[in-house]
């Protein structure tokens, strides 16, 4: 009877696996199954398989797209189309640290109109730096349309090193034009207002074209760390008449030296082109204590010259040889810069004093595209342009030399801002374009409510005919322009110099090494020096009085690629990121008395959980009662510790054995051939490095019979030595597969 209850009840719970599996989920064993279960046809799986990055394999191109509003930049794969990094630029990152801690802080105060903190961006064209007209990798530059800023990021380590408040600009266009040898880089207003923030004078309303000189110093850097700045003090702004400005592009190759732009004003559209290097040699005057160009002396050289256009428009782009520039609204202009150069010295009408000319003057053609251009970019194909038009849902590709269509491209979407890798360079070249889906309308997206995220689709060009391939989303981002680089082209660092830092490049005041931690007090101003290395912050304990302004400088110890801790004291919002090698510091006032404990934020190890300490805050007024001291062990838990103790000892010899055969191994077959495995291998030494004076302290706490100590710090040695061998292992394996490519 019992038996067959129980036969019953077993089938009866087989029965309810089965019937309780989802009903959506069956065996896909082929390609064949996977195509009919999810109803794909050939051209589906062949843009999948374009797009697949198998493990271990790298995307080809590297772009960046800015955030919008939301102030940080994106940086993501082309042709995976995944992202891999956010950094911020005009906003706080709380990940990152950025705004958080006091390095980055005082970068973005200082670039800030009342050293404050701004909490937005507008971010749309971003530039790259450039060597004779390709991209050299090194930076990039962004422009906030919202709060007149411009920042510089370092693409050794991703991260902005300058943000700088616009000294004249209450509102800047949110784009920068780079010139091919990145000598300047250029920022304009976008809508009048006079350059003196306290007036509303309408009559003083002025628009103006920047020219941010940008330098790189000789020698001097650290590896892969590069130094070019934006210098303000050599640079300068040509004053104009209260125009709205819009999109613009540097001359290249036979236009370099030039700039051009489109400009609003009274309901009449203009291009203009402006001689940057007549204007450069120009007396200025100084507003805000910084270089004005005045509009007279920039006409009475020459150097500025306007095109009346019949209807808006959106962009201007310079073609890779520099010989035209184009810009269009419903009909395509491509002007001759040959014509442009000698109008600007023999133009006769006028618009403000400045000289102007028709269109029609000083045109290579034009060219009837469709309804609503937004953007244009350039192909490797010769003389070719890729338009998208907004209305039309079209990206057409044509020749801007015969003025002919070559292909067009049916989109299921309002296309709004164009880019292909390299593109805007003098040699473009790639496989993909991605554009921008203004439109999130499109029947495979699913709603996510009504504020719906960015797109941007990934359009294949390699072949004759163009296919939309692959839709990326990206939300928290309302996204415009981007640009893109061979991903090869950009090298960067793995780990900081220790004490590095990160925003200014150089060594930290407050580096601090192992041994040297440290807290200082001078009346209630704490400094706590600190170090963070697997699987320990070091101090453990600070105590500080309420009101105490306190500051914590860590140091991340590690030598080891990608191990990142962060760092937080529970409550008091203050959150940094230390990557290997990196100095930073966190100020607050410690107002809130109580016991609050700080940790490892970034998963660093299986003891990642060890890394952690803790703050006491004594309230005002706090007397102590008990003297406390030194804990007295008892003999028999001193007896206790001196067994860990030995135990502990020879497990650091075990340890030592391991490690001393892995560096036999590496020396034997000459490691230091393979640069990668020898970067580990000096990682290993570094880290055993720091192991010295902790030897030295548990052998004279035992020697002193004082085990509960020698235990503590011998438990630290085999936390150096774990590290070490962690990483002499890694070395190894690499050291072993590159002996067996020898081989084969
Ligand atoms: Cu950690």
């Amino acid at each position: 009877m019992i038996h067959s209850l129980r036969k019953i009840l077993i089938l009866g719970i087989v029965a309810l696996m089965v019937f309780a599996l989802p009903q959506n989920v069956r065996s896909q064993q082929n390609l064949d199954d996977v195509k009919n279960d999810r109803g794909l046809n050939d051209a589906d799986v062949l843009a999948a398989v374009k797009t697949f990055m198998p493990r271990g394999g790298r995307d080809e191109y590297f772009s960046f797209v800015g955030a919008g509003n939301a102030g940080s930049m994106i940086v993501y794969g082309i042709p995976s189309m995944r992202i891999y990094k956010y950094v911020g630029v005009f906003a706080p990152e709380p990940w990152q640290g950025y705004g958080y801690d006091d390095e980055s802080s005082l970068l973005l105060k200082k670039g800030s109109i009342d050293n404050r903190i701004n909490t937005y961006g507008d971010m749309r064209y971003p530039g790259l730096s450039e060597t004779n007209g390709n991209y050299d990798g090194k930076y990039l530059f962004y422009s906030d349309g919202a709060n007149s800023r411009i920042a510089l990021l370092g693409l050794d380590d991703f991260e902005t090193k300058q943000v700088i408040q616009h000294p004249l600009f209450i509102s800047c266009f949110p784009g920068v034009a780079v010139t091919p040898n990145t000598n300047f880089i250029i920022q304009t207003s976008q809508y009048p207002a006079p350059w003196d923030i306290k007036s509303t004078d309408a009559s003083s309303f002025k628009s103006g074209i920047t020219f941010w000189a940008f330098e790189e110093p000789e020698g001097g850097h650290a590896e892969g760390h590069h130094y070019g700045r934006i210098l303000k003090d050599k640079s300068f702004t040509l004053e104009l008449p209260a125009f709205t400005l819009g999109n613009f592009d540097a001359g290249k190759a036979s236009s370099d030296g030039y700039v051009f732009g489109t400009a609003t004003k009274d309901g009449k559209n203009y291009v203009y082109v402006v001689d940057y290097n007549k204007v450069k040699g120009l007396k200025t005057n100084e507003i805000n204590g910084f270089a004005v160009a005045s509009l007279n002396d920039a006409i009475a050289a020459n150097a500025v010259l306007f095109i009346e256009l019949a209807s808006s428009s959106k962009a201007v782009k310079v073609t890779p040889d520099g010989k035209y520039f184009i810009t269009a609204s419903d009909e395509a202009y491509v002007f001759d810069f040959a014509k442009v150069k000698s109008a600007m010295t023999s133009a006769s009408d006028k618009v403000d004093g400045i000289s102007l000319i028709k269109a029609s003057d000083a045109l290579h053609g034009s060219f009837a595209l469709g309804s609503g251009v937004v953007d244009f970019t350039f192909g490797y194909r010769k003389n070719s342009i890729y338009t998208s038009i907004y209305n039309d849902k079209k990206i057409i590709r044509w020749n801007y030399e015969s003025l002919k269509k070559d292909k067009e491209i049916a989109l299921t979407f309002k296309p709004g801002n164009i880019m292909i890798p390299q593109g805007q360079t003098e040699t473009p070249h790639s496989n993909y374009l991605t554009v921008t889906d203004k439109e999130a309308i499109y029947k495979n997206y699913p709603n996510v409510g009504p504020v719906r995220p960015s797109f941007q689709h990934l359009i294949d060009i390699s072949s004759d005919e163009m296919k939309d391939i692959y839709t990326m989303s990206i939300p928290q981002a309302n996204m415009y322009g981007s640009v893109a680089v061979l991903r090869t082209t950009i090298k960067p660092i793995i780990r900081y110099e220790t004490g590095t830092n990160s925003r200014t490049g150089e060594i930290s005041d407050y580096k601090t090494v192992a041994g040297q931690e440290k807290v200082e007090r001078k009346g209630n101003r704490v400094h706590v020096f600190g170090t963070m290395i697997r699987s320990h912050i070091v101090p453990e304990i600070v105590h500080v009085n309420e009101g105490d302004v306190v500051t914590f400088h860590l140091t991340n110890l590690e030598r080891a690629e990608d191990e990142t801790h962060g760092f937080t004291i529970d409550t008091y919002g203050k959150h940094g990121s230390y990557e290997p090698g990196k100095t930073a510091s966190l100020t607050f006032v410690a107002n809130r008395a109580g016991a609050f404990p700080y940790y490892c934020t970034e998963f660093c190890s299986a003891l990642h959980l060890e890394m952690e300490g803790i703050l006491m805050v004594k309230p005002k007024g706090f007397k102590e009662t008990d003297k406390g001291g030194d804990v007295k062990l008892t003999a028999d838990e001193q007896a206790e510790y001196k067994k860990n103790y030995e135990a502990k000892l020879k497990v650091l010899s075990g340890t030592q054995d391991v490690i001393n055969s892995v560096v036999k191994y590496l020396k034997d077959n000459n490691y230091q051939d393979y640069p990668y495995v020898k970067a580990l291998v000096e990682d290993a030494f570094a880290q055993l490095g720091q192991a010295g004076p902790v030897k030295e302290k548990y052998e004279k706490y035992a020697s002193e019979g004082d085990y509960y100590n020698a235990f503590l710090w011998a438990e630290q040695y085999f936390q150096y030595q774990v590290k070490t061998a962690d990483v002499g292992l890694r070395a190894k394996e690499l050291l072993t597969i590159e002996l067996n490519k020898k081989k084969k």
